[in-house]
């Protein structure tokens, strides 16, 4: 675990919020760029920062190490990390894998965001989506790149359900996110490099989101009256109370009168509403339930 900010609680006065912002603003956005060997995770560096610091070529396994480069977007500091391709396993064990992967798991641990590059040629390998699952677990913001969308088929109906079948696999993978933003591009002519940088501002803003206690209480009367719990041994679960605890990535605490019986499609529903109706696609959110013996439930009756 990296350590925790302070400034990563979600609880903030409006000065507190002010100063947040303020400091947000001022420190590197970490940006870690990872993915299957050869994919043209260099080449998209190169391009971005239009020079070429990285060594790139035809062989798989140049980048050996993570390597930084500072740089800055539109005024805004970001640190550029290139990493090691990730090779082909069935499972990304860190024992088991070679140190450079083992480094690329520490890049990915500490990034704000993670750029997890893709061949257009051949997308959502079984490799992709260990490495976006392993972003995904570790809580970090998630873009998706599809590389080399110059070599895609010029026939446009193949090209457009390729897309369908990258969307269709991620949403299936991934229940913790949905609408993980993908951007495609060609890092080699640089097409559409443009739209990456733009999108991976706009995830990190979400991926700092804060949503007040009150107002997550009322949405949280709300979804209990649209939707009521199921019955427990007789008796209808209570939603008592909930609080975001943590930003980066947002993580909310549920105060409930029967935790171990309230479901996983009940918990579903609420993320999915909760994500919907907070603007949060595209990054994870994470749940946990409590039973009411806590202090938010006591400030919940307080309250009401
Ligand atoms: N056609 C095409 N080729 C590309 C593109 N981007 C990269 N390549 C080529 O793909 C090969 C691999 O590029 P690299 O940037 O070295 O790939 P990498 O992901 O950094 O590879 P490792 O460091 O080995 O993990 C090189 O021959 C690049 O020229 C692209 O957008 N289109
Ligand atoms: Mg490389």
């Amino acid at each position: 675990m990296p350590e925790e900010d302070e400034d990563d609680k979600a609880e903030l006065s409006e000065e507190e919020q002010a100063a947040a912002d303020a400091e947000l603003a001022k420190r590197p956005l970490l940006l870690a760029i990872v993915g299957r060997p050869n994919v043209g995770k260099s080449t998209l560096l190169n391009r971005l920062v239009g020079e070429e610091r990285m060594l790139t070529g035809p062989e798989a396994g140049i980048t050996r190490d993570s390597i930084r480069v500072e740089w800055s977007w539109k005024g805004r500091a970001v640190r550029l990390v290139d990493t090691a391709g990730m090779r082909r396993r069935s499972r990304i064990d860190a024992k088991l894998e070679a140190a450079s992967v083992a480094d690329t798991l520490d890049t990915i641990r500490l990034a704000d965001v993670v750029v997890v590059v893709l061949d257009a040629a051949d997308m959502m390998e079984k490799q992709d989506l260990a490495v976006a699952g392993r972003v995904i677990e570790e809580g970090r913001a998630l873009v998706i790149a599809v590389n080399k969308t110059d070599l895609l088929a010029q026939d446009r109906s193949q090209a457009s359900k390729q897309w369908r079948k990258l969307r269709d696999r991620l949403e299936a993978s991934f229940a913790q996110v949905k609408d993980v933003p993908i951007v495609g591009l060609s890092a080699l002519n640089g097409r559409g490099v443009d739209k990456l940088l733009p999108t991976v501002f706009e995830t990190y803003k979400i991926w700092n989101t804060r949503v007040p206690t009150p107002k997550l209480n009322r949405w949280l009367r709300e979804m209990e009256t649209l939707h009521p719990p199921p019955l427990a041994h007789g008796r209808r679960i209570r939603l008592r109370f909930m609080t975001q605890i943590k930003i980066r990535p947002p993580t909310f605490i549920l105060s409930v009168s029967q935790p171990q019986e309230l479901g996983d499609d009940y918990l579903r529903y609420l993320m999915n509403r909760l994500r919907d109706d907070f603007g949060l696609p595209g990054v994870p959110i994470r749940l946990a339930m409590r039973k009411p013996n806590n202090p938010y439930a006591s400030r919940a009756r307080k309250q009401r």
